[in-house]
């Protein structure tokens, strides 16, 4: 067996690992963060249980530390409240991004992660299994219950060979997407081997497995191996590390192979994680703003690398510089050796440890401008800024230009720095607070910007209903739910939030989808790829949307969307070229059409032209759509007799 097959398999509730077999596997532990994670702990509650069934959850605050308005404040009370009664550590605001303290503290080689945020992969390079999801799926993993997923096809990554100066390992993940795009790994676990693994550290692969999520990949993982073993003793936890790896004979469904001594300093060029060119080749382009930091680049050699390039230089008076530590460790740890001086003195602008810029909470760029980040995702308007020119690039790359104002290719810098891994890192858990010993006693705390979850009621046999808006391919949940310091502050609160769904590409959007009874979205490929936010299915079915039709889907959304009863069904690209925004559209046997077959049939009303379309749901999701998303099904199988109260 290959490392993914083992991980899986020693976890393996139902199902064959065979690819496109539908499988479930136990969850041993869970992470959310604060934007997922209201409404994560908002479904657990209503399941009921009053202790989490993981070996261990981890609620994190890491995404909206700005507390503009008492809503963030409420949304963090609730949060710490909830994890001391329900069972589970809650790391504090300013303790750090959470992928990056999940693997510094509590990832776990051999063991599954779920997470409600889709860089939870991050945590693979520790040889775990880490997969990103919706909220209520992570509820429902805290509840016990097991995660359901396609078996994916395995992809073998070879690295071969050694990083020359100047590279790193966020240029091999670019390297990958280039090869990728970001559809290519849907579907598939990235598994890395090969000789190039000797001299990655956790933290360089981590970077990889992070932005592997861009390829639409259902996780990637490194082997446990002596590395592993080093950054765990480092983070004083030799005792949870184990040799894992794949057997000598495994075989792979895909295979591709990187020679680590041929990758150069790459660059994603605006507004695609996928478009990627060379440092060389963009040289020269002027920049306004450069940011270091974000869950794939704020590791402590990520910062000392970029202390170590403006040590004894300093940011060019053009460029405004903005560090962001991945976590207090890593703060801490600068602070000690002196390259935060290092840094405050070259003209970066310090900031707290947590997302930050990457999800829009501040920094945005002036118009027009480029700003270069060392993020993962460039995706339209994410930064803050509309018409925004966005480039994701190493953290080498970002600080040699910030030096020098113009993009540039740090083998023009004259000493490589090359930081391996510290023999100790500091730990001081102070910020994590663990579960409360007296739960009873625990009050959790609801400010008024926390309300209820919304539901919806089971599928009709019959529907009649307007199709709201035609998009294009690859639209991102940040397209259909945007982050940023105003929205995000609303996220426990769905009738609230619902108002800005599409508001960049259509502002109008909300109000057409409330006055029709039943509402269509129209999508191409890849429709509702990047985060794992379920409030891209969750808003939108509040305002009515009943179905989504798209050429196809990312993985995640496509899971949220039935989690919520929004039915995702798979057109032909002439089906989506002959329908229209206003279309009204008649599917006068879904019900019956989802039990019995794989295929839905609906009329255009106008033309009477009638189309098909592929639902592809296992039988589990079928019962799921027809119940009307996952909670009512939840309450079903109560009813059925199932251990969970709801
Ligand atoms: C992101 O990077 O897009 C986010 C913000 O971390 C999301 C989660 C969210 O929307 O809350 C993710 O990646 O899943
Ligand atoms: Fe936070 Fe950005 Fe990482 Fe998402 S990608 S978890 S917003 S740092």
């Amino acid at each position: 067996m290959n490392l993914a097959q083992k991980l899986i398999s020693s976890h393996l509730v139902t199902g064959a690992m065979k690819p496109g077999e539908e499988i479930a596997i136990s969850i041993d532990q869970t992470l959310t963060q604060d934007a997922t994670g209201t409404m994560a702990y908002l479904e657990f509650e209503a399941m009921g249980i009053p202790k989490v069934k993981t070996k261990l959850s981890v609620s994190y605050v890491d995404h909206n530390t700005l507390q503009t308005g008492f809503e963030n404040a409420d949304d963090h009370r609730f949060l710490q409240t909830i994890a001391g009664k329900r069972g589970i550590y809650f790391s504090k605001p300013g303790n750090g991004i959470s992928h990056q303290v999940h693997l510094e503290r509590f990832a776990r080689p051999g063991q599954t992660l779920l997470g409600s945020d889709s860089h939870t992969p991050n945590a693979g390079a520790l040889g775990m299994l880490a997969i990103g999801a919706g909220g209520l799926s992570v509820a429902t993993a805290m509840a016990g219950e097991a995660f359901w997923m396609v078996m994916p096809r395995i992809l073998n990554v070879k690295l071969t060979g050694e990083l020359r100066p100047g590279a790193g390992a966020k240029d091999v993940i670019l390297e990958v997407l280039r090869q990728l795009s970001v559809k290519g790994g849907v579907g598939s676990i990235i598994e890395y081997s090969g000789d190039g693994l000797k001299r990655l550290t956790v933290p360089e692969r981590a970077t990889i497995t992070n932005m592997g999520a861009e390829t639409g990949a259902t996780t990637s993982v490194f082997p446990s191996d002596e590395q592993t073993k080093a950054f765990l003793k480092a983070q004083q936890r030799e005792a949870d590390w184990q040799e894992l790896g794949p057997d000598p004979d495994a075989e792979y469904d895909d295979v591709m192979d990187i020679a680590l001594d041929k990758i150069e300093p790459l660059i994603a060029a605006p507004s695609s994680p996928d478009n990627i060119r060379t440092v060389k080749d963009m040289a020269g382009t002027p920049v306004k703003q450069v940011c270091i930091g974000s869950c794939v680049n704020s590791s402590f050699a990520d910062i000392m690398l970029a202390a170590m390039i403006l040590r004894e230089n300093s940011v060019h008076p053009d460029v405004n510089l903005a560090i962001s530590p991945g976590s207090r460790q890593v703060l801490l740890m600068i602070t000690e050796n002196g390259a935060l001086a290092d840094l405050i003195s070259a003209g970066a602008r310090v900031l707290e440890c947590a997302c930050g810029p990457c999800i829009g909470m501040g920094q945005s760029p002036p118009t027009g401008a480029v700003s270069l980040r060392t993020f993962n995702r460039n995706f339209p308007g994410r930064s803050g800024t509309p018409d925004d020119k966005v480039y994701l690039c190493s953290p080498a790359t970002a600080a040699v230009s910030a030096i020098k104002g113009v993009i540039t290719d740090p083998r023009e810098f004259p000493e490589q720095p090359a930081i391996g891994l510290p023999e100790k890192f500091m730990v001081d858990d102070s910020m994590i607070i663990p579960p409360s010993d007296d739960p009873e006693k625990v009050t959790v705390e609801r400010g008024p910007n926390i309300k209820p979850l919304p539901v919806k009621g089971k599928l009709d046999r019959s529907l009649k209903a307007s199709v709201i808006l035609k998009v294009q391919d690859n639209i991102t949940t940040d397209d259909i739910m945007p982050a940023g310091a105003r929205i995000l502050s609303l996220r426990s609160n769905i009738p609230a939030i619902s108002e800005y769904v599409f508001s960049r590409i259509d502002p109008a959007f909300p109000v057409r989808a409330k006055a029709s009874a039943s509402g269509v979205i129209l999508g191409g490929a890849n429709y509702g790829q990047g985060s794992s936010r379920e409030h891209a299915a969750l808003a939108p079915m509040y305002l009515g949307i009943r179905i989504v039709l798209a050429k196809s889907f990312a993985r995640i959304h496509r899971d949220n969307l039935i989690n919520f009863g929004i039915l995702p069904l798979t057109i032909a690209p002439e089906v989506y070229d002959a329908l229209e925004q206003d279309s009204e559209i008649e599917f006068p046997y879904i019900a019956k059409e989802i039990k019995e077959l794989s295929e839905v049939t609906f009329t255009d009303i106008k033309t009477g032209n009638t189309y098909t379309a592929e639902h592809n749901l296992t039988p589990r999701q079928k019962d799921i759509i027809l119940a009307g998303g996952l909670l009512n099904h939840i309450k079903r199988k109560k009813v059925e007799s199932s251990p969970l109260r709801f």
